[in-house]
């Protein structure tokens, strides 16, 4: 890494997150101010219809380095990361979900692997989630790295931190649900280097999963069966489009 610290890029995803997004932006600022030379929160407000937009409209004011993004109807998690992506204007981009279940103090921790690697992602230690979600989350990881071998070891952690060349070429992603799954394996493709860091996670305030439902579950294999189709029969070349 340069002397000088990156400018980082935050981009937090918001859908219905009313009871935590306006912690969430505050630490980032707060944490990220301190280890950045350049610093922009871009908030990714995917069609919410709590009062999250309310929260993120009185914070406006008082941060300027937040920046908001809205979707004027739900998009969905992948295209959420990608109208942020697109947006970031410095060297590193922090993706980050917004419910406040991840510390960004460890943001530096990523940091340091940013030199060595282009795609640094989060491995929460312990995940602090009800039983039947760490069971399910292990099985879809194992799943996906026993097709594929991937170098990222937790695949659907929502902590990642990617050089921004790099995460211009990984979205948009085809997948919505699963896109982590698919920005892992477009990764190896590409021959980026990805690196692991172990991180805090903590429990959410609400207790309520957006994405934890039979619905998102049902898109999520569906978009996992297409991809894992779709990079098999493209195993030899490094570009799906
Ligand atoms: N942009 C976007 N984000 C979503 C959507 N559904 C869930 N999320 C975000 O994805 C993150 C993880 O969702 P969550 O329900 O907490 O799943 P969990 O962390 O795996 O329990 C949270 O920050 C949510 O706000 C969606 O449809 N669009
Ligand atoms: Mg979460």
């Amino acid at each position: 890494m340069n002397q000088k610290p990156p400018g980082i890029s935050v981009v937090i995803l918001c859908f219905n997150e009313g009871v935590a997004i306006g912690d969430c932006v505050q630490s980032a600022i707060s944490a990220l101010s301190r280890i950045t030379s350049s610093l922009e929160v871009i908030v990714v407000d995917d069609g919410s219809s709590d009062n999250s937009r309310e929260i993120l409209d009185s914070l406006g004011p008082l941060y300027p380095q937040m920046k908001l993004i809205p979707h004027h109807r739900n998009m969905g998690y992948g295209r959420s990361l990608a109208t942020g992506i697109q947006a970031a204007a410095n060297d590193y981009v922090l993706c980050v979900d917004g419910d406040n279940q991840f510390s960004f103090d460890d943001a530096e921790k990523l940091l340091a692997l940013a030199g060595s690697c282009e795609v640094v992602s989060g491995c929460r230690t312990p995940r602090a989630d009800p039983w039947y979600r760490r069971f399910l989350g292990k099985l879809y990881n194992e799943s996906i790295q026993f097709v594929f071998g991937l170098e990222i070891s937790d695949i659907d952690c929502g902590f990642k931190l990617i050089e921004i060349t790099a995460a211009r070429k990984l979205f948009p992603t085809r997948s919505n649900f699963a896109a982590w799954a698919e920005v892992a394996i477009k990764a190896q493709r590409l021959g980026l280097r990805c690196g692991n860091v172990v991180v805090n996670h903590r429990a959410r305030q609400t207790g309520k999963s957006a994405v934890f439902n039979a619905r998102s579950i049902a898109t999520m294999l569906r978009e996992v069966a297409s991809m894992t189709v779709r990079f098999t029969l493209a195993k030899f070349s490094t570009a799906d489009d």
